[in-house]
């Protein structure tokens, strides 16, 4: 899923902080049904009233017309729930600052219960309680939040509570990241105050989820832990899966599936096993989603069972407490937001654990399109986090990972400690992870060309140029002038005869050239380059790559003898 990854994470351009002032009224504690002791409102009320401005905990509320169809069991079953088109221009401004603060819609999951119900997103396979020791580890559940919505936090917390067996939770550790909305103030004390299970740890500055989710690690007791994200549901049944397979074998790290709750209307959606996907990364070191790929699956008789990761999205895991520390835990010099999650995969499997995806656990969770919080100002905090995990994990490949970057690495301090700890483990190299453990990804060295393809007509200063990525897929190529600077002009012609970056490959059915994923089937993504007559030549169609005298679109035409609009020169090209 390139859900997971917002490119928002790409550090720059992110929201400021908003001051107290302008941070919304606390959402609504209360269950629906609760809804309708509130009082004081303006205009006759219909069926129930929709908080508004809660004034105090307990308390008086203004409220609003509500929704036509508004009903106490909004959202039950994870259901969407979605806001009637015409609504007050009161209501409008709440939601709005809704999404402003949180980057999902905080007011539909102010209507919720949050103590919802869910469907049941497991295989059949996984309700069969024998497949489990009976004999399971506690784990102690370590949730990390900056500035999270109150509904959501707490609905975050009573799953985990109303869905695992009581005896397994050792306690739930939640650690504030120095949030300024007020209602994570004492009001999340006196609330969890109820629920001795629930401990509250806080941090003295803005940490960022890594240092705070070693703080929170610090707090913990239980043989496992367990972190989620501040914005997910559990499901019926979610944790015993993963704690069996600690239980087997303390050196595996299980990740559950993570389903998706929808940002504006809060529907839990999920699939059966067979749509399960494993994490991978490419050499921008940005994490994303594949199918299990055919060697996983002969390792299996049914697609409900643990299937081997290369890497975790990041934000739920298990992991054994012994391991975790025994692996050096995170790298602490990592700030904010992203790397770490490649950090820990690649040392779980280089330094003697396995990572696997647990199908029989889900866990829901709110994707977001951009980052609501603030990150750190003139540092780019995931490059530097990126460039620390290159530096420690990645030895001669690392190089890969900085052509993507212009070879800027910046400032990323001192890495010395890291390195020693993968000495002292005697960790495996990262060539033998990548034949091992992700034999999927292509390696540019393994390119017969890198750079870029520049073509020779009309001036010959126009490279092909776009961007890659899910978003992308089946939109034309573009050309632009060349700029030498990686980028969007960085392609790899493979061995194989794909023109590539990354899992995108160029592609011709016959309209436009296009990227998609590449299939490694040739066909529409066969192209030989012909280095006496400089001609791109295409698989199926037997057409050459041009560009038009505008130097605007490309073309695919016969091919001619001494067309310089169909001459190419692949940067790097050794046949
Ligand atoms: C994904 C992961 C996330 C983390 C991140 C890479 C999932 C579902 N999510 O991004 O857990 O691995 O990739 O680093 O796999 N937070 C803080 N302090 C901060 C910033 C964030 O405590 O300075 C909290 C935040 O409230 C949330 C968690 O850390 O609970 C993850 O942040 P996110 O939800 O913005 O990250 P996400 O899901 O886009
Ligand atoms: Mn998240």
């Amino acid at each position: 899923n390139g859900n997971v990854i917002n490119a928002g994470g790409a550090g720059g351009g992110l929201r400021n902080e908003l001051d107290e002032a302008d941070i919304p009224p606390t959402a609504a504690k209360a269950r629906p049904k609760d809804l309708g002791r509130l009082s004081s409102e303006k205009k006759p009320r219909k069926k129930a009233a929709i908080p508004l401005k809660p004034k105090a905990q307990d308390d008086t509320r203004q409220v609003i017309d509500p929704p036509v169809n508004f009903e106490e069991s909004l959202g039950e079953m994870g259901k969407p729930v979605t806001l009637p088109n015409v609504i007050s221009d009161e209501m409008k401004k709440a939601v709005d600052d809704g999404w402003t603060n949180n980057a999902f819609n905080q007011y539909v999951s102010d209507l919720i219960s949050v103590h919802r119900t869910l469907p049941d997103p497991r295989d059949a396979w996984c309700k069969d309680t024998a497949r489990y020791l009976s004999n399971l580890p506690a784990t102690d559940i370590i949730i990390c939040f900056h500035n999270e919505a109150w509904t959501v936090l707490l609905r975050t917390v009573h799953s985990v509570l109303d869905r695992s067996p009581e005896h397994l939770i050792g306690k739930i550790i939640l650690v504030d990241d120095y949030s300024n909305m007020p209602h994570l103030k004492k009001q999340l004390e006196d609330y969890f105050a109820a629920y001795p299970k629930v401990q509250i740890v806080r941090g003295q500055k803005r940490e960022g989820l890594i240092r705070a989710r070693l703080l929170g690690a610090s707090y913990a007791k239980s043989p496992v832990l367990t972190y989620l994200d501040s914005h997910c549901e559990c499901t019926e049944g979610w944790l015993e899966p993963l704690l069996d397979r600690i239980a087997r074998n303390s050196t595996t790290v299980v990740c559950p599936v993570i389903d998706v709750i929808n940002d504006d209307t809060l529907e839990y959606h999920y699939r059966d096993s067979s749509g399960v996907n494993v994490g991978g990364f490419d050499w921008s070191l940005q994490f994303s989603w594949h199918a299990v790929p055919e060697r996983e699956k002969k390792r299996h008789n049914s697609t409900a069972e643990p299937v081997y990761s290369p890497t975790m999205a990041g934000g739920l895991f298990s992991i054994d407490r012994e391991f975790f520390n025994h692996l050096g835990t995170y790298d602490s010099g990592f700030d904010i937001w992203g790397g770490e999650n490649l950090e820990l995969s690649f040392k779980t499997w280089m330094c003697g654990g396995t990572l696997e995806i647990v199908p029989c656990s889900h866990v829901g969770h709110i994707f977001r399109k951009r980052s609501p919080y603030k990150w750190r100002s003139g540092v780019n905090v995931l490059r530097k986090n990126s460039v620390r995990l290159a530096e420690v994990w990645l030895d001669d490949y690392a190089q890969y990972y900085y052509y993507r970057i212009g070879n800027e690495k910046g400032d990323f301090g001192d890495v010395s400690d890291r390195k020693k700890l993968r000495e002292d483990l005697q960790c495996k190299s990262f060539k033998w992870y990548l034949d091992n453990i992700y034999p999927e990804l292509f390696i540019p060295g393994d390119a017969v060309a890198q750079g870029e393809i520049r073509n020779l007509g009309y001036g010959g200063r126009t490279c092909l140029d776009s961007p890659t990525g899910k978003k992308h897929q089946k939109k034309a190529v573009g050309l632009y002038p060349c700029h030498r600077q990686g980028g969007n002009q960085y392609w790899m012609l493979s061995k194989t005869g794909e023109i590539r970056r990354d899992d995108f490959c160029l592609d011709y059915a016959g309209k436009d050239v296009v990227l998609y994923s590449c299939h490694g089937g040739k066909g529409n993504q066969f192209w030989t380059y012909r280095e006496n007559t400089k001609q791109l030549h295409h698989g199926t169609s037997g057409k050459c790559l041009a560009i038009n005298e505008a130097k605007d679109k490309v073309l695919m035409e016969e091919c001619g003898s001494s067309l310089t609009r169909q001459e190419w020169v692949l940067e790097g090209y050794d046949s």
